[in-house]
């Protein structure tokens, strides 16, 4: 297995300390399920060194569980879902060409897929005799700290008795890595990254979300008109479900090809609808071409991989894709219909110039 520096060295890098990487977009779109090594990590503080052996989960219900990594395998029935994960920041460095936004300048790379093994969160959650209700709102505390304070964000209570929200003690068959949350996360499909903890340590059950500044204060999605100086968190509306998105991953902006056939590659991902259509551009969106679609069947939660053939003339090129979901909708065309100050959700269409000789 490669040391974690390694693993860093395949990456392109924002942060070392905390780490935040992602992988170039043709190794991305290399396969289906992203190897662990290539998933880009996003972390808040420092990761954290865990030892299976004293590592506990703490699950305040009704009664109050201590569980092992033991407890858990072998308590629960066994559950995998293949799933897409994506920071709601991802292809934040388009919004900065509009004018300024915080957070790191990802590309198209903060996204990947995985075959995620665990077991069911509410059966965790029954078995601690949770009091259901509409109101009310499962949180989670993480072992990192972030500004002093331990990681923590909340989903809705729905979202965490459905079955498709796991703990996952695996990723593509393989223990966690220490980067994607060893020895156990949360994977909550459709919605934000943020939402899926990992490094988890304690779940309690509530009738308001989670207070830590993570939840209650980050990931907000704001009007282009409000600023970091006049944001109001209780107004932003909470990045939970993620919205329609999608990119080209080959050819690399930037890239020299040859006039003729262009291959054109991506990925699509539609939150909990369906993708189902992908058009391709060799002009900027003045027309358009159908891609090729491949989706893994039973796979609701996973993105779906795209390929289309432009015949390109020499000359400069601006190629341009947009998506359309189960519900019809498709992606706005300008990063300006999409921008706000922290730079999240950035679905406008992804473009990439390439220089044709
Ligand atoms: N404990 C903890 N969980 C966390 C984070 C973190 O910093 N600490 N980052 C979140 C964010 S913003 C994202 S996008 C995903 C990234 O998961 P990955 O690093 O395994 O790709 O983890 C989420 N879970
Ligand atoms: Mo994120």
């Amino acid at each position: 297995m490669l040391s974690l520096s390694e693993r860093m060295a395949r990456l392109i890098v924002h942060g070392a300390t905390p780490y935040n990487a992602e992988p170039p977009l043709g190794r991305l779109r290399a396969s289906y399920r992203t190897p662990a090594a290539d998933f880009y990590v996003r972390s808040h503080g420092e990761l954290p060194d865990l030892e299976t052996e004293t590592w506990r989960l703490t699950v305040e219900g009704g009664v109050t569980l201590e569980l092992s990594l033991d407890d858990l395998r072998t308590r629960f029935p066994r559950a995998t879902v293949t799933a897409t994960m994506q920071c709601a920041g991802n292809r934040r460095a388009d919004l900065r060409a509009v004018a300024p936004v915080s957070g790191d300048p990802w590309q198209a790379g903060a996204i990947g897929t995985a075959e995620w093994t665990g077991f069911r969160l509410g059966d965790l959650l029954r078995m601690a005799d949770v009091a259901e209700g509409v109101d009310r709102h499962v949180a989670f505390e993480s072992h990192d700290t972030v500004d002093g304070r331990p990681y923590g964000v909340s989903i809705p209570f729905a979202k965490a008795m459905s079955s498709e929200t796991l703990l996952a003690y695996a990723m593509n068959g393989e223990a966690l890595l220490p980067e994607h949350g060893f020895p156990v996360r949360a994977v909550v499909p459709g919605y934000a990254g943020v939402r899926s903890p990992k490094w988890l340590r304690r779940i309690t059950v509530q009738d308001h979300p989670s207070e830590n500044p993570i939840q209650a204060g980050d990931y907000k999605l704001y009007p282009p008109n409000v600023t970091a100086e006049t944001a109001d968190p209780v107004l932003g509306h909470t990045i939970d479900a993620m919205p329609l998105n999608a990119a080209i991953c080959e050819p690399a902006r930037g890239a020299v090809l040859r006039a003729g056939a262009c291959r054109v590659r991506g990925y699509a991902v539609a939150g909990d609808r369906s993708v189902i259509r992908v058009d391709v551009s060799g002009d900027g969106g003045r027309t358009w071409i159908q891609a090729t679609l491949e989706h893994e069947p039973d796979a609701p939660f996973a993105w779906t991989f795209w390929t289309a053939e432009l015949d390109l003339p020499p000359g400069e090129h601006d190629l341009a894709v947009r998506a359309w979901d189960s519900a019809g909708q498709t992606q706005p065309a300008l990063p300006d219909d999409v921008w706000n100050h922290k730079g999240y959700l950035c679905t406008c269409w992804h473009r990439v110039r390439v220089r044709v000789t």
